[in-house]
């Protein structure tokens, strides 16, 4: 759109008028290039993916009402495929194999192109294996007009959890793992934690599940299943964080996205206070705190007031179940940046108390629903094999709708670990959690902790066949992927 060339056509000949006769060019397409990059992290350099838009950063950012038209170029030795996470495309343009298009070879490319329904913070990441585990993933923002009128700045921080480790080992380490991955009663003992050990230094039961499991299969019992090396905020420790300065007494929209493989995480503004604004790009009526959840593939836009006194400002990523923990730093100018350590206290699990509050500012209409599905999220307990309806098979469609239903899909969660639930091709709103019914946010990914329930709504009106997942990489490695499809072609 502002790259749009207009070009005289005419310039030889002219039109009846004897005017020139206009011509509109279509726009090139952005171009995305997937490509390998080498990082250094706690000073030592990994090879890793980078995704980088047309002006050699990384990501696209657009504006509402723009056409998405990008082109996807593959420079790397390996096939991969990009889905617009938070987009809603025609089938076929979601960006996943297998599900109406090929993955993309070495060198090759491929373009999109179709009309954006959906503004706010959104993102990309490969949909292929556990290329997003290798940090293949960028922003996508797609501004509304309206934005600047409320915020003076703003910033994206896209985090990542990150090992050394090649992903498919630990992979194939978790699958060789045999029963001892189960542990229902471990996730109990966590969930009585309540937020006010954040605060506290010292053990705690957590703490003694790390010590007490063994290795990669440790983890902090059914928080987390995988040992990390790092966590990173821009691709940053603590160790040396991003500064981002802000002029005092003005107000800063974060645009927070969980980008990691499978942790889910805290943002915490320590002393300050935020408001958080939207989740997964859809606005909500404002919520302060300074401790918000965000699982893995959500998004957070909260807004942060500079003070007139200005400062520096720590705010913390804080993955549930371990110490270690990322950040960045936004200061006013000319303060003095404080040194963080790159570990606290250890975070407790998320839950959905917050959730439970949320309030989506635009509304699904107000029509009754025509159905209810079961979705039942189910195995982890033997060679860490998961599923959906106790399948593993994405072949066999959980259920079918048609066009123009209203369709409200009821998980519950019948495993020990928290997982967290996403459906392509639209988008939901949060209904119930348990057997409270609310009005809850719309969004694109929901988190069901264990043994609990979580129904979404939502509108079967983007014919296709959608993948309906566990965001954590390595449970939808694992079996934890199903399809829901339409039943007749639209
Ligand atoms: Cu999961």
């Amino acid at each position: 759109m502002n790259r749009r060339e207009i070009l005289l056509a005419g310039l030889a000949g002219t039109s009846l008028m004897g005017l020139p006769r206009l011509a509109v060019a279509e726009p090139e397409p952005k171009l995305l290039t997937v490509s390998k990059r080498v990082l250094e992290v706690k000073g030592r350099a990994a090879t890793v993916y980078g995704l980088t838009g047309p002006d050699g950063k990384p990501g696209l950012s657009m504006m509402f009402g723009e056409h998405f038209r990008v082109r996807v170029k593959n420079d790397t030795d390996s096939d991969t495929i990009i889905h617009w996470h938070g987009l809603t495309p025609p089938f076929g343009q979601d960006g996943v194999a297998m599900y109406g298009e090929p993955a993309i070879a070495p060198g090759a490319s491929k373009d999109y192109d179709f009309a954006n329904t959906r503004a706010g913070t959104h993102w990309m990441h490969s949909h292929m294996g556990l290329q997003e585990q290798q940090l293949l993933a960028a922003p996508l923002i797609v501004n509304e007009v309206k934005q600047p009128v409320f915020d003076d700045h703003e910033h994206v921080v896209m985090l990542h959890d990150f090992t050394f480790r090649n992903p498919q080992e630990i992979l194939a380490e978790l699958q060789g793992g045999g029963g001892a991955h189960a542990g229902h009663t471990m996730h109990g003992s966590s969930q009585g934690m309540d937020h006010s050990q954040m605060n506290h230094s010292g053990s705690n039961a957590g703490g003694g599940m790390m010590q007490g499991m063994a290795g990669m299969m440790g983890g902090a019992g059914m928080l987390n299943d995988i040992v990390f090396d790092a966590y990173l905020a821009n691709d940053r420790t603590l160790d040396d964080p991003e500064v981002v300065t802000v002029e005092k007494n003005t107000t800063l929209r974060l645009r927070i996205i969980n980008g990691a493989a499978a942790s889910n995480m805290w943002v915490d503004l320590g002393a300050m206070e935020g408001e958080l604004v939207a989740v997964d790009g859809n606005a909500i009526y404002p919520m302060k705190g300074s401790l918000f959840p965000l699982a893995m593939a959500q998004r957070a836009d909260i807004r942060l007031t500079i003070p007139a006194e200005g400062g520096a400002f720590p705010v913390l990523f804080r993955p549930e179940g371990v110490r270690a923990r990322t950040g960045i730093i936004v200061a006013s100018k000319g303060a003095a940046i404080p040194r963080l350590a790159g570990e606290g206290d250890m975070a407790p699990a998320l839950d959905l108390s917050q959730e439970l509050l949320y309030r989506a500012v635009a509304k699904l209409p107000q029509e009754p629903v025509n159905r209810t599905e079961m979705l039942m999220l189910t195995g982890g307990e033997t060679n860490y094999l998961w599923g959906l309806n106790g399948e593993a098979d994405p072949a066999q469609p959980l259920f079918t709708m048609r066009q123009g239903e209203r369709i409200a899909v009821m998980m519950h969660n019948m495993t020990g670990m928290a997982h967290p639930m996403h459906l392509h091709g639209h988008y939901f709103k949060v209904m119930a959690i348990g057997k409270t019914v609310i009005d809850g946010a719309l969004r694109d990914v929901v988190l069901v902790p264990p043994m609990e329930s979580v129904t979404i709504v939502f509108d079967a009106d983007n014919p296709g066949s959608w993948p309906f997942h566990c965001h954590h990489a390595y449970h939808m490695n694992s079996g934890m992927m199903g399809t829901v499809g339409y039943t007749s072609a639209a």
